[in-house]
């Protein structure tokens, strides 16, 4: 699985809950709907109770169990995601400006861009089965870099840089987008990821200026 292990559980589970609840509240809504109906063909009017202490109160701590929960799962699933990651294998820098990115390979004098208008994606390309950390910042604007196929999307702010670390399991091409409104030409912000075998990945940096076995030798 290519995209964020814990992330895709978290999500996974808050959708479920989300689902259960979702019947739960529409099934005591039909209910109360069918009851009142019943007592009113009945004849006997609709009850005029305006507290169960004892339902509402259980409902209150089922609530709070259920809160207690996702805030802890959450917490500490992102604490395991963003553990101490061993050295990176490789570091790119990324950079949003109006309206593309460029990528920059640190300690190569290798940077990749586009002008994303007219059909021209610059691609980001990294070593498959390798740490790779990614520093996004922006040159003027607020960006967003989002791998929607990956589920990575991280602010792009001028004059700070995000990262997160990053081991993409297998080659592939992904679509990245902009994830954040920024002007004019914002919808044409993509771009690709791809991930290349390391050597094959040492072979493309090489043909960028790049120097031999930058990454496949670590
Ligand atoms: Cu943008």
């Amino acid at each position: 699985v290519p995209y964020r292990h814990y992330f895709a559980l978290a999500f996974g589970l808050e959708t479920w809950i989300a689902a259960v609840v979702f019947v739960l509240i529409a099934a005591a809504m039909v209910a109360a709907f069918l009851l009142s109906r019943r007592r009113r063909r009945r004849g006997r009017p609709s009850s005029q109770r305006d507290k169960a202490d004892k339902l509402e109160l259980s409902y209150l701590g089922v609530l709070a169990v259920v809160a207690a929960f996702v805030a802890t799962m959450s917490l500490t699933l992102n604490n395991r995601e963003t553990a101490d990651p061993p050295r990176p294998a490789l570091q790119v820098k990324v950079v949003g400006f109006q309206w593309c990115w460029w990528f920059r390979y640190l300690g190569q004098p290798v940077t990749v861009t586009g002008r994303c208008q007219g059909g021209t994606l610059p691609t980001l390309v990294l070593p498959a089965g390798r740490l790779v950390r990614v520093e996004v910042t922006s040159d003027d604007v607020i960006h967003g870099f989002w791998l929607p196929y990956l589920r990575w999307k991280i602010y792009a702010y001028p004059g700070h840089i995000n990262s997160f670390d990053v081991t993409l399991q297998h080659d592939g091409k992904w679509i990245g987008r902009c994830s954040e409104l920024c002007g004019l030409y914002h919808y044409q912000m993509d771009f690709y990821v791809r991930a290349l075998p390391p050597a094959q990945f040492d072979r493309w940096l090489r043909a960028h200026g790049g120097s031999a076995h930058a990454v496949s030798s670590r």
